[in-house]
């Protein structure tokens, strides 16, 4: 277990950080296109071909010792002894007390993993078998509604990691969805949201998933009690709940206070967070979606990765290695932000699902000793998916004045073949690369006959560096391992940075400090409000607004 009062030595202090702060001051200006230049075979020596992904690592800022020095970072930081805590369900969320244990969501039947005693594998698939029965019984239309109409729209309420999980995957596999059932999700507590999703359904066929870890998040409660609503005010009895809502939750009570029987509750456990739950019962809307054999094989390509990342050797290791190079342009370059570019339409949210897992995860200034960090931790991650990125922002990444490190995730097969627009988009894959690392000179921009005094603004820089990440296909077993190699790439920078990587107390503040200007914006009584100056004098316009006084 890592307690608080262990004091690890600082990390800017460690000899492998500053070996790699003087290795920063000697290769900064060095240049992909000499370093391409000095070995013709970079290209194919700085990749990584492991559990079904290809890494080319080689259009990155480094040198063979640039990386071994990261790898000595990890050592000296205990990464090997830190990943064995996380899989052996050690209290590695210390602020919470709390294993970090999603590896077990997806460990196979028949492998053991204590905790407490208890094996929790054997729970994880008790939940997953209950979860296969239900979600069969939907797909086959067997499940009806409370006036024995058989359910045909399925709506996921939740938010944050009981949202973006469920929005993501079932945008990915899309491909393998039943057609004939709908999905929509609603997360904000913006009426918006549940209004236009449900628009155009039908109550009687409609099936609510409300999932909330806590089951006590004002925007997720708010909105089942707005579907409640909406689907009482046509079934009006109140057994028609029984039919229509299902939870998932670790919290049996408040699920049954808000009139969902426990038989219709699916459970998971504290030792998973919220962004780490798309493939426990918080997936139970992919489930529904993809089927539980696609669902399982999810969880299979989850599982590979964990074993790689668990097995490998770290410079080998594909979490690992794209963990480290984020933490030199991080932490050495001083860049910013990570921009990440899947093309691949199906994959469109899944830069919004790594922005919480990464900045949530290791948006952290305190250690795990309790002391303020004296270097950055998690840059601003960002995306969208190719081609689309590079008809607006790419022009900064390319031309601007910042280094942003970008990943590219790319597949070799279309799940859409249309013409040969698949060679199209991989054409610009391989080519945005290219030009990222070696740019265009002024000399070649010269030959191309360009008048002068426009060369300096056709005249790319390159040394943009870049991941290339290249899969097979996207399937529901090649989503699985993609999302836990960033699951894992998170932890091996949180190991490095000292945070705890499992815990979010800015978003449980988040969670409490609206309740109270909630209760000023309803009362009827002019509320004593004792804010500052600007929010006292914004809620009492507002206030004004809504009484028609403005
Ligand atoms: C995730 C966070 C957060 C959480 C939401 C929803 O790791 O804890 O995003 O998932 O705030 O919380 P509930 O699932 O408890 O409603």
């Amino acid at each position: 277990m890592i307690t608080t009062n262990t004091k690890t030595q600082s990390l800017t202090k460690r000899p492998a950080w500053q070996a790699l702060q003087a290795h920063y001051q000697q290769i900064q200006l060095l240049h992909l296109r000499q370093l391409f230049a000095d070995d013709p075979l970079r290209g194919e020596r700085l990749v990584i071909d492991a559990a079904g992904i290809y890494l080319d690592y080689s259009k990155n800022r480094v040198t063979d010792e640039t990386m071994r020095l990261l790898i000595n970072l990890a050592d000296e930081c205990g990464l090997s002894e830190r990943i064995t805590a996380m899989f052996n369900g050690d209290i590695i969320n210390v602020t919470e007390q709390r294993a970090a244990l999603h590896t077990a969501l997806r460990a196979p039947k028949g492998e053991r993993i204590l905790l407490d005693g208890v094996d929790v594998v054997a729970e994880v698939h008790a939940v997953l078998d209950r979860m296969a029965l239900f979600s069969d019984k939907v797909r086959s239309r067997h499940w009806l509604g409370y006036t024995g109409k058989r359910i045909a729209n399925i709506v996921n309420i939740g938010i944050g990691g009981s949202d973006l999980g469920p929005v993501m995957a079932y945008e990915a596999l899309r491909l393998y969805s039943q057609r004939d059932l709908t999905f929509r999700f609603v997360s904000n507590v913006d009426g918006t949201d549940f209004t236009e999703a449900t628009r155009d359904l039908d109550p009687e066929e409609t099936l609510f998933i409300v999932c909330s870890k806590t089951f006590t998040t004002l925007e997720t409660l708010t909105n089942a009690r707005a579907a409640r609503d909406w689907c009482l005010d046509k079934l009006v009895d109140d057994h028609a709940v029984r039919r229509h809502f299902v939870a998932v939750s670790t919290n049996a009570e408040e699920v049954t206070k808000f009139g969902i029987h426990t038989d219709n509750m699916f459970g998971f456990w504290d030792w998973d967070g919220g962004r780490y739950s798309m493939d426990s019962a918080i997936g139970l809307s992919t489930m529904i979606a993809v089927g539980a054999d696609n669902f399982r094989a999810m969880l299979k390509g989850f599982h590979a990765m964990d074993e790689h990342f668990r097995t490998a050797p770290f410079d080998q290791n594909l979490p690992v290695i794209i963990g480290l190079l984020k933490l030199w342009y991080n932490n050495f370059f001083d860049a910013q932000s990570v921009a990440v570019f899947p093309y691949n339409q199906y994959l469109k949210r899944f830069p919004a699902y790594l922005q919480q897992l990464t900045m949530e995860s290791n948006g952290k200034h305190i250690t795990l000793d309790g002391a303020c960090v004296d270097y950055q931790t998690a840059p601003i991650y960002w995306g969208e998916p190719g081609t689309n990125g590079q008809h607006s922002f790419f022009q900064l990444l390319h031309q601007g004045t910042r280094l942003i490190p970008c990943d590219f995730i790319g597949f070799f097969q279309s799940l859409n073949p249309l013409g040969d627009q698949h060679d199209l988009l991989m054409a610009n894959f391989f080519a945005q690369t290219e030009a990222l690392a070696f740019g265009k000179s002024q000399d070649e921009v010269k030959a191309d006959g360009t008048s002068d005094w426009l060369v300096p603004h056709r005249t790319f820089e390159g040394n943009r560096p870049t991941n290339t990440v290249l899969v097979e296909q996207l399937t529901p077993e090649t989503l699985g391992k993609l999302v836990a190699l960033y699951e894992h790439s998170v932890f091996t920078q949180g190991v490095i940075w000292n945070v705890d990587s499992f815990d979010q107390w800015g978003v449980e503040l988040g969670k409490v400090l609206a309740q109270k200007t909630a209760a000023e914006l309803k009362t009827a009584d002019e509320p004593l409000l004792d804010h500052d100056s600007s929010t006292n004098a914004l809620i009492r316009r507002y206030r004004r607004f809504k009484s028609g006084q403005s």
